[in-house]
């Protein structure tokens, strides 16, 4: 059954201009793209998207951060997409991430890590309609 996971290409890897080779890299994964929106997040939808992180030590960082320049979202289309897009990108931290995976090919650093990927079907359905409503989705 085919199933979702949601995506942010983060304002570094934007910022770099590494997104087009991110999405090529994403389809030829065989990822389908069932929506992708260009959008600045601002500080309050920044702290909103991360608030199950608002305790730890990073919080703010990962706020100013992920609200200081553009980024894409997407929902992907896959079988078992939440767990297939988390191997994709490797581990959270660059140094730590197998090579070939998009943060070994495009992060530089453990804040600055080029993309989100939800960590759970519940998760991916929560993140798609904090940035997409049911209509935008095809
Ligand atoms: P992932 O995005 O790999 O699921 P999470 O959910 O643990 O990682 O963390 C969310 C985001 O918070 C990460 N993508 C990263 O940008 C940032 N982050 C996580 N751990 C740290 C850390 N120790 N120092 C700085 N930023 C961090």
């Amino acid at each position: 059954m085919s199933q979702i996971t949601f995506t942010m290409i983060k304002p570094d890897a934007v910022a770099n201009g590494h997104a087009g080779k991110i999405i090529n890299d994403i389809i030829e994964a065989g990822f389908t793209i069932v929506s992708l929106k260009y959008t600045k997040l601002s500080p309050e939808m920044a702290g909103k998207f991360y608030a199950i992180h608002k305790e730890r030590g990073f919080f703010n960082d990962l706020i100013s951060f992920m609200s200081s320049g553009a980024i894409y979202a997407a929902v992907l289309q896959k079988d078992n997409a939440v767990a297939d897009f988390r191997t994709l990108i490797g581990a959270t931290d660059p140094t730590k991430a197998a090579p070939g995976t998009l943060r070994a090919k495009y992060a530089k650093s453990i804040d600055a890590n080029a993309m989100h990927g939800s960590d759970s079907d519940e998760n991916a359905n929560i993140e798609a309609n904090f940035f997409f409503s049911q209509f935008e989705r095809f």
